[in-house]
């Protein structure tokens, strides 16, 4: 199934879903009347211990345990998503609600102002343009006039353009199965690398790994008093040196202390200073090499952390480290709260950059390994229109 049929699918689903909320809530002030279902049953009817309520469902018909337990990590992390996804569906909502308030005709005006809104929406310059150009053909081809056919047609564009341009990505995290997993966390100051990396640590050690972390922001004592913070929550050990000593030595024990007591995964923590900018990529490059000189296949990941609350800065920060660092993905973090999620398309349609872990909250288990499909059906299927 493609993308856009997937959020066509979650979208009848969610209506069914409304419709029969609806209906129970009828139901229940209507006490003596007995319960009659009137929608046709479709595909989506594999979701209904999720929608019925305990009216419907008489005690000894209930699922099973054991099927209600498998539900539960999904479904926190769907919530997580869905809560995260909030501020940014709002927007997307009230700017394609403003686009089609002022909706007279499909014509030269109302393009510009689709590629207005989408810029606004923080999907990106390029994919904007695209998108409008896209939506001028397909309008002379359909002659879809409609308001909520165009507005179908703009979502459909937008997914579409999104599946496309991620086929060949890899959102998973390169580990090792047998050996040293070592993963470099790059970026400006205050976009979560360091909460990121405790968080990280924590998911592996609860996995059962044997986790390293290596303090190789020395810039600043308390950046290394951070990540030993966060080592003590997660139960990881933490390599680190003097504040001010050279970060390049600090890995270059991490990579030895790793070796001797075969640990699994070793994270690596850098300084994220971007008004020496020339310094700091030297540091990335010296450390690099140092990790290389001791495994020639690592790093295995060189994860540049951004910050989803500051959307175009955000980008333009990936696309300077892509062009001096060989970045191999993305942590997008903030993703809790901040209207600017839409960043997410222009990422991969402008940068073609893997989105890798999403952060969706400061505690130590609000990060996620990010699904680019799951994320892209959270955010566009309650913008779609009955035609
Ligand atoms: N809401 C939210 N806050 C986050 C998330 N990730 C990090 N933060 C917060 O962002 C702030 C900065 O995080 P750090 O991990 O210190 O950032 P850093 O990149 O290590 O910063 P420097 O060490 O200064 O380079 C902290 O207050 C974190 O709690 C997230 O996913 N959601
Ligand atoms: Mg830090």
């Amino acid at each position: 199934m493609g993308l856009f049929d997937k959020i066509k699918h979650a979208f009848v689903k969610d209506k069914e879903e409304e419709q029969k909320t609806e209906e129970a809530t009828q139901e229940e002030e209507k006490v003596s009347e007995p319960a009659e279902e009137t929608t046709e049953p479709t595909e989506a009817e594999e979701t209904t211990e999720e929608t019925t309520t305990d009216a419907e469902f008489p005690a000894d018909e209930k699922p099973e345990e054991t099927e209600e337990v498998e539900e539960v990590e999904p479904a926190d992390t769907e919530k997580k998503y869905e809560k995260g996804l909030a501020k940014t569906r709002r927007t997307f909502k009230d700017r394609m609600n403003e686009l089609f308030a002022n909706f007279r005709s499909v014509d030269e005006d109302f393009f510009e102002e689709v590629e207005n809104t989408l810029i606004g929406a923080d999907v990106g310059f390029d994919t904007s343009m695209r998108i409008a150009d896209e939506l001028r053909e397909e309008v002379k081809i359909q002659n879809a006039k409609k308001p909520a056919a165009v507005q179908n047609t703009i979502i459909e564009k937008l997914v579409d353009l999104y599946e496309e341009e991620g086929e060949k990505e890899v959102n998973e995290l390169n580990e090792q199965p047998n050996g040293l997993s070592v993963f470099l966390f790059v970026g400006v100051n205050g976009t979560g690398k360091t909460t990121s990396i405790g968080k990280l640590a924590h998911q592996y050690q609860q996995e059962g790994k044997k986790v390293l972390l290596a303090a190789a922001d020395t810039f600043r004592a308390g950046a290394i008093d951070q990540l030993v913070e966060w080592g003590a929550r997660a139960e990881v050990d933490v390599v680190r040196g003097n504040a001010g000593s050279d970060p390049a030595s600090v890995v270059f024990d991490a990579m030895t202390q790793a070796k001797e007591e075969q640990a699994d995964v070793l994270l690596i923590d850098t300084a994220g200073r971007l008004q020496n900018k020339v310094n700091l990529m030297n540091e990335l490059d010296k450390i690099k090499r140092v990790i290389k000189r001791e495994d020639p296949t690592a790093p295995h990941e060189v994860l540049l952390v951004v910050d989803a609350t500051t959307g175009q800065n955000a980008m333009n920060q990936a696309q300077q480290f892509k062009e001096t660092t060989d970045v191999t993905g993305l942590v997008l973090t903030k993703l809790d709260g901040t209207a600017k999620g839409g960043i997410v398309l222009a990422i991969r349609n402008e940068l073609h950059l893997p989105v890798k872990l999403a952060g969706l909250g400061e505690r130590i288990d609000d990060l996620e390994v990010f699904d680019p499909n799951d994320f892209v059906v959270g955010l566009f299927k309650g913008l779609l229109q009955e035609e």
